[in-house]
């Protein structure tokens, strides 16, 4: 069974999207381990974009995540890496398929509704930076 990171961002929050994105990880058949309505500080924010420091958008990035209230889970299933991915659907939301949660909720690359990990070795760093 595999364990993933993702966190709802604060535009998801702030949209309302929380019930409807948690009943899409639930009917994929993931389990929520642990879940979060919280702040992320921002020695969170630089630990969990440290790969993306010194990029155009990452002051930005760190600001916007701190804004305001996430949702931070642990969810669990088979394959759960890649099954949140593909759920979430792609970065930008301009280009997200329609029925990913990027493509129905998101607007704008800079808010793009939820974070995920990427392989099972970011998940486990990232439940350690969220769940310590
Ligand atoms: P991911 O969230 O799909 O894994 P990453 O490339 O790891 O995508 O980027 C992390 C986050 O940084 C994205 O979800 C997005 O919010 C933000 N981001 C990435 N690239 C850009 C950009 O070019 N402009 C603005 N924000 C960006």
């Amino acid at each position: 069974m595999q364990k993933t990171y993702t966190m709802i961002k604060p535009d998801g929050v702030r949209n309302g999207h929380i019930g409807e994105i948690v009943n899409r990880f639930e009917r994929a058949g993931l389990t929520i381990e642990r879940m979060e309505l919280g702040m992320v500080t921002d020695e969170q924010a630089k630990a969990n974009y440290a790969e993306h420091e010194g990029k155009p958008f990452y002051e930005g990035l760190i600001s916007y995540i701190t804004s305001g209230p996430v949702v931070k889970m642990v969810v669990s299933g088979e394959g759960a890496v890649a099954k949140c991915r593909s759920l979430m659907g792609a970065t930008n939301p301009a280009e997200a398929a329609p029925g990913t949660i990027r493509g129905d909720f998101g607007l704008i690359m800079d808010e793009n509704v939820i974070h995920g990990s990427d392989s099972p070795e970011s998940a486990e760093r990232e439940i350690g930076i969220f769940f310590a």
